[in-house]
């Protein structure tokens, strides 16, 4: 693969900015987590200062959902939109990727999932974190990334906040700490008060999937930060601390443990769909030199898993890719310390015998 260049690729961005007019009817899509969100809210308001016009449609979409994508195509069709936005989500790892539904004049993809195709054509700008940063790319965050490039074009540094909620999210604040340090100073507030938005975006994630999109005009049309804090969706909290913390407390009984390939399985049935990454990435952080990964058994059957490295000394979203080869209607991707997926419930014994190989192979 040929890699495009920094000073290139900002050209064409700037290019597309330059394109754009009130005439414009923009669509966003965006992964579902804080990091998605918030790039989403970058992107967008960076696009309304830039034509004076606020995007028509801005959706979720979580890989592997097929709901959410006919969703969004219809959606993208029904508003005419023109130009596309794709943020935080990898759509090169798979053929049948949501751009690929849409037609559009032009599309810009903010990315910094692993890159396994260059996209980059007269109609789409495919920006990946790869090829502006020596940084790893799972650090160099969406919400990090779209600030820093709609930054060049338009003032955009009362939205830091908001970049820093992704990095968070994204679990880099380790790659950001002066960043983050200087955007609570300036504006006189504290970490604690970063999580409370990561938090209540968690909430309304897995406890209310479908108000998402509220979420972002919540936080789009909001006069000041914390209004956020304060909205309706704050009720939402206490529902998903609770289960939350009922399975991570689960995982020291249930988990099954592979000490010499240093793995564990933790296979979970939960109130919610979209509380496994959060569940996982606590008990990661408490083990960052083990291979853990989550099953979670869903009622209509599939499984979706997470899994998770913190030290990547395994690679976990190559993990998972290999695991699923010859497993039919399944996909996985990721970042190497993040990564997840999701397979037909029947096929569940073959993919934890599968990594289990894999990784015997690499302990050898
Ligand atoms: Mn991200």
């Amino acid at each position: 693969m040929i890699m495009a260049s920094k000073a290139a690729l900002e050209k064409k961005f700037k290019e597309f900015c330059t394109e754009l007019s009130k005439n414009d009817k923009i669509a966003i899509i965006h992964h579902s987590d804080a990091d998605g969100l918030c790039s989403a809210l970058i992107a967008g308001k960076a696009i309304e200062r830039l034509t004076g016009r606020k995007p028509v449609v801005v959706l979720p979409y979580e890989y592997g959902n097929i709901k959410q994508e006919r969703k969004a195509v219809a959606q993208i069709k029904k508003k005419k939109a023109n130009k596309l936005l794709v943020v935080d989500l990898g759509i090169d790892s798979s053929l049948h990727s949501l751009a690929e539904k849409c037609s559009f004049e032009k599309c810009l993809v903010i990315d910094h999932h692993k890159l396994y195709k260059d996209l980059n054509s007269k109609k789409i700008v495919f920006l990946k974190a790869q090829f502006f940063t020596k940084k790893k790319p799972s650090a160099y965050v969406a919400s990090k990334f779209a600030f820093d490039l709609f930054n060049k074009v338009t003032d955009i540094s009362d939205l830091d906040w908001l970049a820093c909620i992704g990095i968070l999210g994204d679990m880099s604040l380790d790659a950001w700490q002066p960043f983050v340090k200087k955007t609570i100073k300036k504006r006189n507030v504290s970490m604690t008060w970063l999580y409370r938005f990561l938090d209540l975006i968690a909430s309304v994630e897995v406890v209310a999937n479908k108000k998402i999109p509220e979420l972002y005009w919540e936080f789009f049309d909001a006069k000041h930060p914390s209004d956020v804090l304060e909205s309706k969706f704050h009720k939402l909290l206490n529902e998903f601390t609770k289960e939350k913390d009922r399975l991570v407390e689960g995982f020291a009984e249930k988990a099954k443990q592979f000490p010499e390939i240093e793995l564990y399985f933790y296979a979970i049935k939960a109130r919610y769909e979209n509380i496994k990454s959060y569940v996982i990435n606590e008990i990661s952080e408490m083990r960052p030199h083990k291979t853990i990964i989550l099953l979670q058994f869903l009622p209509k059957g599939r499984v979706r898993f997470s899994a998770r490295r913190q030290d990547c000394k395994v690679k976990v979203n190559d993990l998972l890719t290999e695991a699923i080869k010859g497993i039919p209607n399944s996909n996985a991707g990721g970042h190497a310390p993040a990564a997840a997926g999701s397979i037909p419930r029947q096929h569940a014994k073959k993919f934890k015998t599968n990594i289990i190989a894999i990784l015997e192979k690499e302990y050898k």
